[in-house]
């Protein structure tokens, strides 16, 4: 094991089609996760944006763009066998417009692509998508973005006014004293 191998960050997005309530998976060639199911995504590069970072690797792996792009949670996954460790980002949008294919540049790393349904993901899943798809709270909170209820999912720019509002809201609609 390397201990002076420094971490790298990784922003991975759940693309979900609001009409179909389907999301967009991709199979991996690259050796880590290699023949695994996995959400686009890649390395965060100098003074990007996790946004800006989820729509330019979105972007480069299926040719799509997407919108409505909110921070979902994170987590630390270790590969010593392959000298590696990276903090994943895992960020969650809207496809906007395009259809899903493979850049003639990315076919080396990136297999077939294809939506699924969120009971139904295709298997086997790599790290950060299967921490999701095993995990209800997320599911949950995946199928509260589909069905937009603020607050649960929040936008990572978002600012302290926005997220009082928000409460505010929710406080009233579900006639909380
Ligand atoms: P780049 O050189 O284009 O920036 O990056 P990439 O070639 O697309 O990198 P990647 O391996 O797809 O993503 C970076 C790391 O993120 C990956 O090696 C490990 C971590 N990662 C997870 N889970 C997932 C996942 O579901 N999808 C993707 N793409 N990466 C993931 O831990
Ligand atoms: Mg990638």
């Amino acid at each position: 094991m390397d201990t002076k191998l420094k971490p790298q960050v990784g922003v991975v997005t759940i693309v979900v089609d609001r009409i179909s309530h389907k999301i967009l998976f991709g199979k991996r060639l690259k050796p880590i996760g290699h023949d695994m199911w996995a959400l686009p995504g890649g390395h965060l590069e100098t003074y990007e944006t996790f946004e800006e970072c989820a729509k330019r690797e979105v972007m480069e792996e299926s040719g799509i763009t997407i919108k409505d792009i909110r921070f979902l949670t994170a987590c630390n996954n270790r590969y010593p066998d392959h000298n590696k460790h990276y903090v994943t980002i895992i960020m969650i949008a809207e496809h906007e417009s395009g259809i899903p294919h493979v850049p003639e540049r990315e076919k080396e790393k990136c297999g077939e692509l294809g939506w699924f349904d969120l009971d139904n993901v295709p298997e086997p899943l790599f790290d950060a998508a299967n921490i999701l798809f095993s995990n209800v709270n997320f599911l949950l909170q995946v199928y509260q973005y589909i069905l937009d209820i603020p607050l649960v999912v929040t936008p990572s720019t978002g600012n302290v006014k926005e997220a009082a509002e928000a409460f505010q809201e929710l406080r009233l609609e579900r006639q909380i004293p």
